[in-house]
Parts: structure tokens; C-alpha cells; sequence
């Protein structure tokens, strides 16, 4: 069915009985009496319905067919809302907003008012999402396992343009897709000591005898592809505490003390860290690995044996996929669950763990690498201590066994890292239990290969592999764009939604056709005006539906420039006020995107773009050439609708630092040209788009690697050789932006002047260039719209469907379902 099709009335008439039935009966309402919220709920508890009965059919095919099940574990899960992705996979979209503008009710306004669900913080935690999505589309048995966060990412307000965080509350209101069963829930272990037992024939066997005891009570989500396929489960682990009232505390009178125990239990499913890079090792967060991989390795093998099957088989049947090292911790788990507690081999676990599980990963920054201090991991989890030191001895030893004896190479493919303090490396662990390592994008992986994993690639040649990120074009074209979809299915016919990595293609061929070239324009306009109004509404700022947007959403961080932006808009501002006879652009500068709380440079970067923005904003001699805006509270809900606005997306990361990319996908499909660096996907994306249909600049990895090799970090050359930039400087140097505080940008100038780890003043002059690219194609609108298309029409390729197909054939080794 098209996405704007006319239902067929009985559907229409089912739907709206599930509905009613649901509003009066689990929600306990009268239509009369019912507020939107109270519509939201019946709604999505009616959708409930579907899914469950396909939920039902899929695990019963599943279970009968014996087939090989992967398991994704993510401590990141970025959903955002699920209404209308639900909906729309089940094929009910259209049935459902005509049933209810019967009852009177507007599925749009309604659907606004299901919480985003925010369990993750980026690019990773979005990218487990639409996995999700793309294993129930490719019919792949799969389940997601994470944490069930109370508080997801916080929210972000924006007072006197510094960020604010504040508590996330999605589950104030209940959540109505999860499931919860108590019923299914394991017992998790921290602390305590090791003890050597008798093993019943003459042995020893080492025991674990825990300390403090945790429970994980699991909550299913029911995950539906797209016409129905497969309905497969995301199963998130709340921590209970196993005695929730220490009633012998409480009847001597310590009541605090008598729920003191509960409290600490529960706060490991509290809250989401709200850091992409990981910071100084916190317990909390240890906790949490260890706690949703203790849970999930239990779940799984328990749902193994109770099919039959024996430990030995456990590859055979279960891929588990490792999404970054936060669970890495799943090696060591994997073999005290078989060595300890079913009584193989060391040898032969090890053979099962490494043949199980496979490790994705997500970055090279040095400072994200995870490590723990050793003292830590003793004291949290003194079994899991032992066996890293264990699975380290081998490993040495099996080197040297080889004749491999230099030491910088020991050292390098070590799981412990000897220095001020030894720490457990989790890359390295993840590295050497894994079969299967890969990275997000071909750049990526090259350099996976090169540095970080440098050593440990040359003693497993074979283990490293490249995966491609992709992004689901249901949620980031269908969905987040309805206009654009019903132009492609018009002119490229209904297949285009059943297989639009191929079938786009055929849209270039469109792009001559100026009729369809003008409905393209227009649906884009459209797209510009409801953003327009959003900026006005949620900020009180007037921009121009016909100006350039020129979008740069994402997490702030130095790595991914948002200064070199700022600096761009500065001396933009500062040329159209020198002269703004030669300026014909009209531009729309907008900035979105949260800030680790704990990160200063990256909310010092906020408030710089909030304070030109109120400055270029101000000045009535730009006024209707410059715009700049930063959009709160950056989410998957808001990216939907900026995302189909957007002209130009910035995509301008210090070459060989982003590892992927993946909104620089969903941009492209939806028709904007990338102004970026060769970096991550956009790499790929270029040789697929054309370098003429997209702007290309600044120096290349390679080249970042020989400046910083070369010490050259000062750019007082640089600086000196572009008048342009110096004078951008200047002014943020001195103050002009900060009037209030002239001081508050002097640190910052003197980082980028005296140590530019990122390159921005580098690259400065050659993004300028770019810009003025962009400017000229713009002033050519059959050519931007003709390479605009392009955009649209050529990114087939990065559908996660078709990662996915790559990670079960090469790495999981799962047979694809019928299609
Ligand atoms: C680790 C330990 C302690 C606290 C936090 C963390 C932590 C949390 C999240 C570390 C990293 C992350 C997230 C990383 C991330 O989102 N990486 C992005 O992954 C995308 C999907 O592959 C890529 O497209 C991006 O390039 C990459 O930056």
C-alpha cells in the first residue's frame, strides 16, 4: 500500500473499535472525557494489537525452524518515537488516520505527544535502532538486549545560550510498547571472592561467591518490520533490588538503612551516561556493562539449552554482536558461564566464546578507548579479573611459543596496560574474543587497521573487517518525509518502498523532467516553511524559507568542528558587513546538538554559537543575508523534521576522526548537498554521489597523520597567510560577541592560535572556498536541484538493510528469511 492510499473501510472500521476498546477498557475513558494523551495511548495500544499477533507468529516460526538467532547487545538504544514507524511497518498508517479523524481525532497532533525516547546518545545508539529495524525487515531472528534507563539523555534548555541539563522523564506517563515479565528475571553478582571447590572427581573448580546480589526483571519491546515481516523483541533489563526491604533493619529501627540496599541496586538501570567518549572510569558505569551482559548471556543461554541443544552447539545457533566495547566484558562472562559453571575446558570455552561472539567498532580517538583500573574490576568482579589475566597469559604465551618475543609488540597486544596504574583494555579483550572485528566505514576500518588495532592486525590478519554503517529508509525518508516519498512512489512507481536501495536509482533519470524537478522544489520548500515555523515558535527568530539552510546537527565535540562553522559564520558576517553589495546568498545558519555535561569546551561552543547568533541576528545591516540559530534539545524527533529541510549538511570533521557518520546519509537521501571532509562515510558517499554533487575540502587523513607527526600545531602561518580567519579571530578574541564578558573567548582563540589539535584554522581557508562553491551552485538552481536529486537518487547503497545483509552473511553467518 502507497503511504497516502485510501484504506479499505472495514480495516478502517476494525481499527476504530481497537481503538475505542482500548480508550475505554485500558485507559479507562470515554471518548467524551478523553484528552489527547489519553487518544495517544488507545492508539498505540490498538497498534499494540497487530504487532503482538505477528510478534506471536514470528517467535513460533522461529522456535520450529531451529534457525541460528543473532544477538544484539548495545548499552544504546536511540528509539525516538515509534508511533508512526509501528504504524506505518504494519501497514496501517493511512487506516489508522482515517479511523481517527472519524472519531475527530488528528493522528498528527497525537503523535507529537509520545515521548522521544532517548536511550542512547548518538550516531551508535541510532545505529542500533535502525538495526533493529532492518533485522525484523530482512525477516533475521534477532534480539536487542540493553538497559531499560529510567532517564534517558537529558534534556537540554538553552539559558543566556549556556545548555542546561535536566532530567529525562519518558516514563512518566508508562510506556505503552513494552512488556513487562517478571517472570523472566536473573540474578547478577558484584564483589565478594573466589573459592576453590572440589569439582566432584578428584578436582578444583573455582567458584565465584558474590558478595551483593542484583536482579534484572526484563521489559520487551516488539520490534516490526516494514509490511510485517518479522516482528522480532528488544529486551531492556531493569535492576531491581533482590530483597526490596531489609526487614530485619527495618524493625530495629534503621529505616533509611532498610532501603538503603534497594536504592544502590536500582540505580544501575537509573540512568544513561550522558557521554559519547568515555570518561575517567566510573563504577556506575562498570556496573551497568556487567550487569546487562550478565543478564543477557544468562537469557540466551537458557533459551539454548532449553531448546534441546547443549553448550558445544551454542555457536551454531547464536551469533552475539558486540555494539562497541560496553559490553565487552561478555568475554570473560561468556567463559566463567562455561568453565566455571558448566564445567568445560578452558580450551574448548575458549574456542565457543571467540566463535560466538564479534565486536564492532565505533572510534580511534585515544581518549574514547575503554579501560578500567585493575583495582576496580578486583573488587567489582574478582572472577572476571582472574580470567582477563588468564586469557592474557595465553596469549603471551602462545606468542612467544611463536618466537615472538619484541617487547613494544608484547606490550601493544597486552590486555593490561602498565603504566600509572594498570587498566584492563576492553578493546584489546574484545579484540582477542571475538572472531569477527570490524569497523563503521572504509576509512575507518583502514585506519582500525593502522593504529589502534595496528599489532594485534598483523598477529590476526583475518579478523579485522569493514561494515558500512546504513541508515533505515523508513524511519529517515518515509516517515520523516512523506511529501518526497509520494513524489518518488509517483514517478518510480510502489517498488521504490520495497526496495529503494535499488529503485532510486532510476530517479535521476527524473531529474531532467522539469516538472518533476519543480515537485521536487516544491516539496522542499514546504519541508523549509514547517521549519521555519519551528524556529519561530520555539524561538522567537524569523528566518526565510527561500535563504540556504546550512544544517550542522549533531553532538558537539571538537573533533567534529562546530568552530570551524562558527568561525565561518563570523567571517561571513564580518565580509557582509564590509560589504553587502556582493553578497547574494541569503543564508540560514542552524545549529542543534547536546553537549556531555561534563565537557567545557563543548558547552563553551554552545554559548559561542549562541551568542553570534544573537549578535548577527540583531544587526540590522545583515538582516535578510545571515541568520543563525541553535535549535534545543537535539533529538531524533527534531532531526526528522530538520532533516528534510536542509540545503547543505555539514559534515566537517577533522579527517580520520569520525569514524562513520550516519546522519550525513540520512541528509543525502533526503536531498541536501554535503559540504564535508573526506572523513568516515563521506568518503564512500562520494564515490557514489559524484564529487560535482557534493563539496569537498580540507586536508586528508593522511595528511592530519603527517602535520601532527610533524609537531606543526602552532598555526601562526596559517593564520597570518588568511586575513580572513585573523580577523574572525580578533573579533572573537576581543569580545565583539561577548560584550557582557570580553574575556570569555580568549582561552579558546589562543587554543585554536597555539595548539589546533583539530586543524580548524588549517582547513579554515579551504572551507572557505568550499562555501563559495556552494554559494555559486545555489545562485544556479537547475543545477542545484539536479544535484540535489543526485543526492536522493545515488544513496541507495547506504541502507542499513543492505549492512545488515553484510553482517549476516559474512560475520553471523544467518541465513537471510524469505524475503
Ligand atoms: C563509554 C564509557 C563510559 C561512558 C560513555 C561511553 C560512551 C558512550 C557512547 C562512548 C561512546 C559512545 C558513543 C559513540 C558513538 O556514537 N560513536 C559514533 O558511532 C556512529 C555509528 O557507528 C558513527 O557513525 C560515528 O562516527 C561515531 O562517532
Amino acid at each position: 500500500m502507497a503511504l497516502d492510499s485510501i484504506p479499505d473501510q472495514s480495516e478502517v472500521e476494525t481499527f476504530k473499535h481497537a481503538v475505542l476498546t482500548r480508550l475505554r477498557y485500558a485507559v479507562g475513558k470515554d471518548p467524551a472525557d478523553a484528552y489527547d494523551h489519553d487518544w495517544f495511548e488507545a492508539v498505540a495500544l490498538a497498534a499494540r494489537k497487530y504487532q503482538v499477533d505477528g510478534w506471536e507468529e514470528t517467535t513460533r516460526t522461529i522456535d520450529r525452524s531451529q534457525r541460528k538467532r543473532v544477538y544484539y547487545l548495545s548499552l544504546e538504544f536511540l528509539i525516538g518515537r515509534l508511533l508512526i514507524d509501528n504504524l506505518s511497518n504494519l501497514g496501517l498508517l493511512e487506516v489508522a488516520r482515517q479511523a481517527l479523524s472519524e472519531l475527530g481525532v488528528d493522528l498528527e497532533r497525537i503523535r507529537l505527544l509520545e515521548p522521544d525516547a532517548a536511550l542512547g546518545n548518538g550516531g551508535l545508539g541510532r545505529l542500533a535502532a535502525c538495526f533493529m529495524e532492518s533485522m525484523a525487515t530482512l525477516d533475521i531472528p534477532a534480539h536487542g538486549y540493553g538497559i531499560r534507563y529510567e532517564h534517558g539523555l537529558f534534556k537540554q534548555t538553552v539559558a543566556d545560550g549556556w545548555q542546561q541539563e535536566h532530567t529525562e522523564t519518558w516514563l512518566d506517563f508508562g510506556n505503552p510498547w513494552e512488556f513487562e515479565r517478571p517472570e523472566c528475571s536473573y540474578t547478577i553478582g558484584f564483589g565478594g571472592s573466589v573459592l576453590s571447590e572440589d569439582d566432584g572427581s578428584g578436582g578444583q573448580r573455582l567458584c565465584w561467591e558474590p558478595l551483593e546480589r542484583v536482579r534484572a526483571v526484563a521489559y520487551d519491546m516488539p520490534i516490526v518490520g516494514w509490511r510485517n515481516a518479522s516482528v522480532n523483541t528488544l529486551r531492556l533489563w531493569r535492576a531491581r533490588a533482590e530483597e526490596t526491604l531489609r526487614l530485619d533493619r527495618f524493625n530495629a529501627g534503621d529505616y533509611l538503612g532498610a532501603v538503603a540496599d534497594t536504592v544502590r541496586a536500582e540505580s544501575i538501570s537509573r540512568v544513561l551516561y550522558p557521554a559519547d567518549s568515555t570518561e575517567a572510569g566510573q563504577e556506575l558505569r562498570l556496573r551497568q556493562e556487567y550487569f546487562f551482559v550478565c543478564a543477557s548471556l544468562q537469557d540466551l543461554m537458557q533459551r539454548h539449552l532449553g531448546h534441546g541443544e547443549e553448550v558445544h552447539s551454542l555457536p551454531r545457533q547464536a551469533a552475539i554482536q558486540l555494539n562497541d566495547t560496553h559490553p565487552a566484558i561478555a568475554v570473560a562472562e561468556l567463559m566463567r558461564l562455561l568453565v566455571d559453571e558448566r564445567g568445560l575446558e578452558w580450551d574448548e570455552a575458549w574456542g565457543l566464546t571467540v566463535a560466538t561472539l564479534s565486536y564492532t567498532n565505533h572510534t580511534l580517538l585515544p581518549e574514547a578507548l575503554e579501560s578500567w583500573p585493575v583495582g576496580l574490576m578486583e573488587r567489582l568482579l574478582p572472577r572476571h579479573m582472574q580470567i582477563i589475566y588468564l586469557i592474557n597469559a595465553f596469549h603471551i604465551d602462545a606468542l612467544r611459543a611463536k618466537d615472538i618475543h619484541d617487547f613494544d609488540l608484547l606490550r601493544a597486544v597486552s590486555l593490561i596496560e602498565e603504566g600509572h596504574g594498570r587498566r584492563v583494555r576492553m578493546g584489546n579483550l574484545a579484540f582477542l574474543g571475538c572472531h569477527s572485528v570490524n569497523g563503521v566505514s572504509a576509512l575507518h576500518t583502514e585506519l582500525m587497521r593502522e593504529t589502534v588495532f595496528r599489532e594485534l592486525h598483523r598477529l590476526y590478519p583475518n579478523r579485522i573487517s569493514n561494515k558500512t554503517n546504513g541508515v533505515t529508509f523508513r524511519r529517515w525518508l518515509f516517515q520523516a518525509n512523506p511529501e518526497l516519498t509520494a513524489l518518488l512512489v509517483d514517478t518510480l512507481g510502489e517498488e521504490v518502498l520495497d526496495d529503494p536501495e535499488n529503485r532510486l536509482r532510476d530517479f535521476a533519470a527524473h531529474a531532467e523532467k522539469s516538472s518533476v524537478r519543480q515537485r521536487f522544489a516544491q516539496q522542499r520548500r514546504n519541508a523549509k516553511e514547517r521549519l521555519a515555523q519551528l524556529i519561530e515558535e520555539n524561538l522567537a527568530i524569523r528566518v526565510d524559507p527561500d535563504a540556504l539552510f546550512d544544517v550542522h546537527i549533531k553532538r558537539i565535540h571538537e573533533y567534529k568542528r562546530q568552530l570551524l562553522n562558527l568561525l565561518h559564520t563570523v567571517a561571513l558576517y564580518q565580509d557582509i558587513r564590509n560589504d553587502p553589495a556582493t553578497h547574494r546568498v541569503p543564508r540560514v545558519k542552524i545549529f542543534a546538538g547536546k553537549a556531555a555535561p561534563s565537557y567545557q569546551q563543548a558547552k563553551l561552543i554552545i554559548k559561542l554559537a549562541n551568542d553570534i547568533s544573537r549578535m548577527v541576528n540583531g544587526d540590522p545591516t545583515v538582516r535578510g543575508l545571515l541568520k543563525v540559530v541553535f535549535i534545543p534539545n537535539y533529538n531524533v524527533s527534531l532531526a526528522e523534521s530538520i532533516i528534510p529541510a536542509a540545503d547543505l549538511s555539514e559534515q566537517i570533521s577533522t579527517a580520520g576522526l569520525e569514524a562513520s557518520g550516519t546522519s550525513n546519509m540520512k541528509f543525502a537521501l533526503n536531498g541536501a548537498l554535503t559540504i564535508g571532509t573526506l572523513d568516515g562515510a563521506n568518503v564512500e558517499m562520494c564515490e557514489r554521489i559524484g564529487p560535482d554533487n557534493m563539496f569537498i575540502f580540507g586536508l586528508k587523513a593522511q595528511q592530519v597523520e603527517a602535520r601532527k607527526r610533524a609537531g606543526e600545531l602552532s598555526m601562526q602561518h596559517e593564520i597570518a597567510a588568511s586575513p580572513r580567519l585573523e580577523e574572525a579571530l580578533i573579533a572573537l578574541g576581543t569580545g565583539v560577541f561577548s560584550p557582557d564578558d570580553p574575556q570569555r573567548y580568549v582561552a579558546l582563540v589562543d587554543s585554536l592560535r597555539y595548539d589546533d589539535r583539530f586543524m580548524v584554522c588549517t582547513d579554515f581557508d579551504a572551507y572557505w572556498d568550499a562555501q563559495e562553491r556552494v554559494e555559486q551552485l545555489w545562485q544556479k538552481p537547475a543545477r542545484w536541484w539536479k544535484a540535489s536529486m543526485l543526492n536522493t537518487s545515488r544513496v541507495g547503497w547506504f541502507s542499513s538493510d543492505r549492512t545488515i545483509r553484510e553482517y549476516a552473511e559474512e560475520i553471523w553467518k544467518v541465513p537471510p528469511g524469505e524475503e
